[in-house]
């Protein structure tokens, strides 16, 4: 028995690694710019939103650029990431991601995903799980991004179950800010001295134990 009803997952970094995908597709943007950028730096864009993330970017440009060239920069970015995500497949899961999932549902639980990407349809058909979700928000629909709860909280709306009773779940510093201020218990992936605001951390989800939060 869980204490939760709902499990809301985020997708880049705990159900699929798409984080490399995107620092190689940000650090191409970043060279042809001229401004530095490396994993580092890639660590504070996980969970920020595309705009978000190319603003932090820029922010070491030596000039400022208008909206619309920031747009088409955002548009190249996402153009070059969808090429390097086409030919991800059930492969690219994580380990434990299907077998957490199958947990969830086996003990009647809603199941929910909350990714600020706007790629987190075409990622999960290439990963074969949408089916496994009761509930995907649809990243267009969400005007703050992470860490912001605004998405936590819509997915346990529309999975009709009250924050408190949600089991968050998140790779990034941001995501997990998210899911406390939506009042919701936070399992971070990842590393604790990193992940400090989460209620119990562990390194990924072949350590999931839904009995054990
Ligand atoms: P897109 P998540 C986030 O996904 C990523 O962590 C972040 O690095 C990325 O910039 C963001 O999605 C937007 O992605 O450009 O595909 O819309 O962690 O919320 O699943
Ligand atoms: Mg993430």
């Amino acid at each position: 028995m869980s204490r939760f009803k709902a499990v809301i997952f985020d997708l880049d970094g705990v159900i699929t690694d798409t984080a490399r995908y995107h620092y190689l597709a940000w650090k191409r943007l970043a060279d042809s710019q001229g401004v530095h950028f490396d994993e580092e730096a890639n660590e504070h864009l996980k969970g920020i939103d595309r705009m978000g993330s190319l603003d932090l970017i820029l922010a070491g440009a030596k000039r400022q650029y208008t909206p619309e060239e920031k747009l088409a920069l955002a548009h190249d970015k996402n153009e070059h990431y969808k090429e390097l995500i086409s030919s991800m497949s059930p492969a690219d899961l994580l380990p434990g991601a299907v077998q957490a999932l199958d947990a969830c549902r086996a003990a009647g639980l809603k199941i929910g995903l909350a990714s600020v990407s706007k790629n987190a349809f075409s990622v999960l058909d290439s990963l074969g799980i949408r089916d496994k979700f009761d509930y995907v928000v649809d990243a267009a629909t969400i005007a703050r991004g992470k860490p912001d709860p605004e998405i936590f909280l819509k997915a346990a709306r529309e999975l009709g179950v009250a924050p408190e009773e949600c089991l968050g779940v998140e790779d990034a510093v941001a995501g997990v800010a998210s899911i406390k201020s939506a009042g919701m218990f936070a399992l971070g992936i990842g590393d604790p001295a990193i992940l400090a605001q989460a209620d119990v951390v562990i390194p990924g989800l072949q350590h999931f134990q839904l009995n054990a939060y």
